[in-house]
């Protein structure tokens, strides 16, 4: 089929153009950019949820519950959700990550996982077109769950117009220092498990967790997936960020739109210079490697050479700026 076709299937909310197209650039396939340029016009209506937070702590639940509350409203729905398939975790099964059972069967919910593994620092680049092909199939509201753990999962948020953290009760200290990396970038945290002792005390940690960073003002609330408790209110915090979203052009509302979109670019880019940098390891890596044990070259001068610098020239030089350009949008 021409890509331009596929677009214009996708474009009528085609669920079968939508799988197809989504298979297309997650493997980079023939044709990706062309399709990722015919949709491009119909990009920028879609709101983006993340959510993230540890292990267990109730994330796909919730996304179900919220799922429901959206669907009543009669708005489209789509979930990506990030497979951890990591060494660490053992590697989750699929199915068992994703607990919408509910909503299998509806042609309002589309749902796709991805697995983490093998994507060598560009899987948010990936999800980033997921994201613009769900859009322009029609989805009004796309979640994107993700364990909030290492770095690279929670640069998956970046893309979001919203970040919803999810934890709960009982976490350990262990646990409360992982989080650090989280305080900063959610917009609505959520307490889930309210249903089980702890989860008052929480609130009014996090609560003092949050207002101690500059800036900063997020919701803080309980709710109980498995209950259906607090869905409604974790909801309504959703929508003050929606309807600013939804109010641009305005200040507020150009400022998560843009914010999201500088992170898909930068993720995007990310995974460009990744898959750059691979295949030219693949060519060059072996001889490189050589020379730093004979002493030609120094490792820095080696990696100035993988990145495209001129080694001999000046390596510092060359290799420098761009590793200190290599900011990314704060939230
Ligand atoms: N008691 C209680 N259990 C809950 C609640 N919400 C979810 N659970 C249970 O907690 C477990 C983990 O829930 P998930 O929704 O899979 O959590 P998750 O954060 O998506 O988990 P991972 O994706 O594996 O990180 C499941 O056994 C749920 O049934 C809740 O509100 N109360
Ligand atoms: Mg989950």
């Amino acid at each position: 089929m021409e890509v331009e076709d596929l677009a214009a299937r996708l474009a009528r909310g085609d669920r079968r153009a939508l799988a197809r197209a989504i298979t297309l650039v997650e493997n980079e396939a023939t044709g990706s950019a062309r399709l990722m340029k015919a949709i491009g016009p119909r990009v920028g209506r879609a709101f983006v949820i993340g959510v993230t937070g540890p292990p267990g702590a109730g994330k796909s639940s919730l996304v179900d519950r919220l799922t429901d509350v959206y669907r009543s409203r009669g708005l489209k729905v789509g979930v990506v959700a990030i497979d951890p398939t990591s060494p660490l975790t053992g590697g989750a099964l699929l199915g068992d990550r994703v607990r919408m059972v509910d909503h299998t069967m509806d042609a309002g919910v589309y749902i796709r996982s991805m697995a983490s593994r093998g994507w060598a620092g560009g899987l948010s680049g990936a999800v980033a077109d997921v994201i613009q092909l769900l859009d322009a199939s029609g989805t009004d509201i796309i979640m994107v769950e993700t364990v909030g753990i290492g770095q690279s999962d929670t640069d998956v948020v970046r893309v979001a117009h919203a970040v919803v953290v999810v934890l709960m009760p009982g976490l350990g200290d262990d646990v409360q220092a992982s989080k650090a990396g989280l305080m900063e970038i959610g917009d609505v945290y959520v307490v889930n498990k309210s249903d089980l002792p702890g989860a008052d005390d929480m609130v009014v940690d996090l609560l003092a967790m949050v207002r101690g960073i500059r800036g900063r003002s997020p919701s803080v609330l309980k709710a109980s997936a498995a209950k259906r408790d607090g869905i409604e209110e974790v909801a309504r915090a959703l929508d003050r960020v929606r309807s600013k979203f939804l109010s641009s052009p305005s200040e507020e509302g150009d400022r998560i739109r843009l914010r999201s979109i500088r992170g898909m670019i930068i993720e995007l880019a990310r995974r460009g210079v990744v898959g750059d940098l691979e295949r030219r390891a693949e060519s060059r890596l072996d001889e490189l490697a050589l020379e730093v044990s004979r002493h030609a070259l120094t490792a820095d001068e080696a990696a100035a050479e993988l990145l495209g610098g001129d080694a001999r020239r000046d390596a510092r030089g060359a290799a420098r700026p761009r590793r200190e350009q290599r900011t990314y949008p704060a939230r």
